[in-house]
């Protein structure tokens, strides 16, 4: 017998799946049906953009994951919301049908179709009556609707600006699809070069949510990480705007800086190449030189410009700035390395405290001035240029301050005398939301004598009109504009021809799932309170590749909706989990060209999805990257022809029957203790996303059956139970083969007693207010927080902590946690 035909999962496999389906086993009970008492919990993959090549492995390693958790949680007694749906929109099926001239809807539903035959083959649990799709005109018809309601509040605005433009996609792109590679800028679709283009483009304000969206970062459980990067990514820097006179004219030069103490060691002013006033107070001796600068700069892009390492280039204008304190006259230049889009655009240099200044002063033999000195002695000169914080030196009346208080001094200077304020400046910058694409949302937008007029709320959706020809121009004039008869309307007015980018479906089809077949809103009031309380979705997992582009984007639009009281939380998504990169076996990352990329199918094919599952599980720690291994296959597979033999037995003609030797007994104490063990174990492995080491402690309790002599039926179900997260089908097959009329999807999750536990294994007693409410198993010396957060996700204690604010946690080591609230008013 070969041990990959060693138990008959091609047919064990499709006979459940087909059984879940046809019972809609895993549909979510909304509020008001049967099963929606239960405590709540909704578990969220990143749905997929439906491409061409199918699923691949680094897909079905987080969807693994999750359906674990789902499964797990619907039978720890949680009323379990885990849909599915398509990303739809987007370049790869219009790249496709310029090439092939099928239309892109035609592609997307292959694609789709191909996908969902993908992952049902691997028995996710997903509730298939929410199934959602982006493309569809009842889904993106309130993606335009959320879009007037953003347009309303003045957060989506036309401007004409320098943007990203790929001569190769022929469209513009937004700041966060570019890479910065060596050889430049690059598009992150495609990797095609790109350039700066002036275009008249959409923009949504996410600048005005910048503070909320680096607050909200403190409420949210996600890897440090990906804060830090959104974090960065918005920038705050807090710092003074600073006024300079220009000699002989009657305005004034702002700054800004992040360094005001510094003031007395700017020894010239630079602007960057775009400013305005870069005319104004260049001398006709310099205007030649000045203008070829410019046009120069205009091609580099910003990260080019502003590299440490570059050579510093510039020009002086011939114009003079005044110290705005001393009255000294501070020659002005022009470079590259400071950006119009930050900032003022302008700014006082200070070569003894920052580097660029210093490399520019080194490079054109302008003078620098030392102001700041360490407090410790013996590193005073170490370098000519320290960036530290330090006491203020040769600084006049703020001279002696340590750097916090000399700036508080000069700024409040400045600000007496209207030559300065203190401000906060942030790196992001407005989100460019328009494509000259044709696979897109349209705008609900018409033009009228050059305003933008809002669609209204009946006539949506604006449905994307056919076209024969998807090619964009070469001018980036967006295709739908070939169509006259869709653009042209009889009032005279003009359709917006730009659609929105892929982005826009997926900032908010979370909320669509709480509610998909709305037909008169987004999503009802009462669903979406019922799913998304007390802190939003309870649990997402997706790649880490997301950081900043749908995690940010989809954050700004939640926070909108929450500012106009369409969802009941700030945030929308509270816990965050990033699957590791699954890579090649040859360690390299999987792309078509390397030609590493494993198909799903073939597997399934050949070992069954509950080796698969279970593989993808047992490759390593969830969060990590780690490489496949096609052999490593054969181990999961071998476990689970294990696991069907302590049950299963062939008869004379070779069928499978059930053991005979199965008894109906109390098992001895050792195995008792071995199966509480591993309760408690597998239970905290999950928890905790363990799931390599929890697959590890099934295979050692597998180990330990196989040498009984005896199979204790108890014990057997118990199995059955714990391993049915991780592979389903085996374990339905074998809870039915025990005698059992239902699935095992919806069993109480086994308990275990702490007493047949080795004593490292510890009851916590929960408490709200004093009143014990729960008991929490877990091991000795388990801390606080992963407590606290236990605590939230048991079945009897959660209700008491949903959407209440508690004023502190006493908690007393491996004994006893409080939640103590305010007292209600
Ligand atoms: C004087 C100074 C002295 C500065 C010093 C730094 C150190 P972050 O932290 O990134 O906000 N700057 C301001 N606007 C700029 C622009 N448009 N392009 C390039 N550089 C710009 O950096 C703020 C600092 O970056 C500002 O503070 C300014 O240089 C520069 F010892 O002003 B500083």
């Amino acid at each position: 017998m070969s041990a990959k035909k060693a138990y008959p999962f091609g047919v064990i496999e499709p006979k459940w799946q087909k059984y879940w389906l046809e019972k809609g086993l895993f549909r979510s009970a909304d509020p008001g049906e049967e099963g929606s008492s239960k405590p709540k919990f909704y578990v969220l993959d990143m749905f997929p953009y439906p491409s061409g090549s199918g699923l691949h492995v680094g897909h079905l390693e987080g969807y693994t994951a999750s359906d674990i958790i789902a499964r797990y949680k619907r039978m720890k007694g949680f009323n379990v919301l885990h849909p599915m749906g398509w990303d739809a929109f987007g370049l790869p099926a219009e790249q496709h049908a310029i090439l092939t001239g099928t239309h892109p809807a035609i592609t997307t539903r292959q694609n789709i179709a191909n996908f969902k035959r993908q992952i049902q083959a691997m028995g996710f649990s997903y509730d298939w009556s929410r199934e959602i799709n982006t493309t569809d005109p009842a889904y993106y018809k309130w993606t335009q609707w959320i879009f007037l309601r953003l347009f309303e509040k003045g957060l989506a605005y036309v401007a004409e600006a320098p943007v990203w433009y790929c001569p190769n996609l022929k469209t513009v792109l937004a700041n966060e699809e570019i890479i910065h590679t060596p050889d430049g800028p690059r598009s992150e679709r495609g990797n095609h070069p790109v350039i700066r283009k002036p275009f008249r483009q959409w923009f949504l304000k996410i600048t005005a949510y910048a503070e909320k969206l680096l607050e909200g970062l403190e409420n949210v459980q996600w890897p440090e990480s990906i804060k830090e990067m959104q974090r960065h990514w918005i920038g705050k820097s807090e710092g003074a705007l600073i006024q300079f006179p220009v000699e002989e004219k009657e305005f004034k030069i702002e700054v800004f800086t992040t360094r005001p103490d510094t003031l007395f060691g700017a020894t010239f002013l630079v602007l960057a190449p775009e400013h305005p006033l870069v005319e104004e107070v260049t001398t006709p001796e310099n205007r030649a030189k000045v203008d070829n600068y410019r046009a120069a700069a205009f091609l580099k892009s910003d990260l080019e410009r502003t590299e440490l390492a570059k050579t510093k280039t510039g020009v002086w204008t011939g114009g003079y700035a005044l110290h705005p304190v001393t009255g000294e006259r501070l020659p002005i230049w022009v470079s590259d390395y400071v950006l119009m889009t930050y900032g003022t655009g302008a700014i006082m240099a200070v070569p003894a405290h920052d580097h660029r200044d210093y490399e520019f002063a080194k490079t054109f033999n302008l003078p620098i001035r030392k102001v700041v000195i360490p407090e410790e002695d013996g590193k005073q000169n170490e370098t000519d240029c320290f960036t530290g914080e330090g006491i203020s030196v040769d600084s006049e009346f703020i001279s002696g301050l340590k750097t916090a208080e000399a700036k508080k001094r000069i700024v409040e200077w400045l600000e007496e005398r209207k030559l300065g304020k203190k401000t906060i400046q942030y790196k992001l910058r407005d989100w460019l939301f328009s494509r000259q694409r044709y696979w897109g949302e349209p705008f609900p937008i018409v033009w009228k004598e050059g305003k933008a007029i809002a669609v209204s709320d009946a006539d949506l959706p604006v449905l994307l009109p056919d076209l024969d020809d998807f090619t964009p121009t070469d001018e980036g004039i967006a295709p739908l504009s070939r169509k006259k008869e869709w653009v042209e309307l009889p009032d005279g007015t003009r359709r917006e021809v730009n659609t929105m980018p892929q982005w826009a479906g997926s900032c908010w089809y979370y909320l669509r799932y709480c509610d998909p077949h709305n037909e008169k809103l987004p999503f009802s009031a009462e669903k979406e309170k019922y799913w998304m309380s007390p802190h939003g979705v309870d649990l997402y997992i997706g790649g880490a590749e997301h950081a900043v582009l749908h995690l940010l984007y989809a954050r700004f639009w939640h926070k909108v909706l929450y500012d106009i009281g369409l969802v009941s939380t700030p945030e929308p998504f509270y816990r965050l989990v990033n699957q590791g990169v699954i890579l090649g076996e040859d360690n390299q990352k999987m792309s078509k060209s390397r030609g590493n990329i494993v198909n799903p199918d073939a597997i399934i094919q050949e070992y069954g999805a509950d080796t698969l599952r279970l593989f993808e599980m047992f490759l390593g720690p969830l969060q990590q990257s780690k490489p496949w291994s096609s052999k490593g296959l054969e181990g999961p597979h071998r476990f689970l022809a294990r696991v069907w033999r302590l049950f299963m037995d062939e008869d004379g003609e070779g069928m499978w029957v059930l053991r005979t030797d199965i008894v109906d007994e109390q098992p001895p104490l050792p195995i008792q203790k071995l199966q509480h063990k591993t309760v408690a174990e597998v239970t905290q492995d999950i928890e905790n996303f363990q799931f390599h080491t929890a697959i590890a402690k099934l295979m050692t309790f597998v180990n330990e059956l196989t040498k009984e002599k005896t199979r204790w039926k108890s014990v057997l179900e118990v199995l059955l139970l714990l391993l049915s997260p991780f592979a389903p089908h085996i374990c339905e097959e074998l809870w039915h083969n025990l005698g059992h009329a239902d699935s095992l999807a919806y069993e109480p999750w086994p308990e275990y007693d702490p007493k047949l536990l080795e004593e490292q294994w510890v009851e916590i007693i929960v408490q709200i207010n004093g009143k014990v409410r729960g008991r929490l198993s877990v091991k000795k010396d388990t801390d606080k927080q992963e407590l606290i957060n236990r605590a939230r996700e048991h079945s009897s204690i959660a209700k008491w902590l949903e959407n209440r604010a508690f004023s502190k946690i006493v908690y007393i080591p491996n004994k006893l946690l409080n939640f103590v609230f305010e007292p209600k008013e």
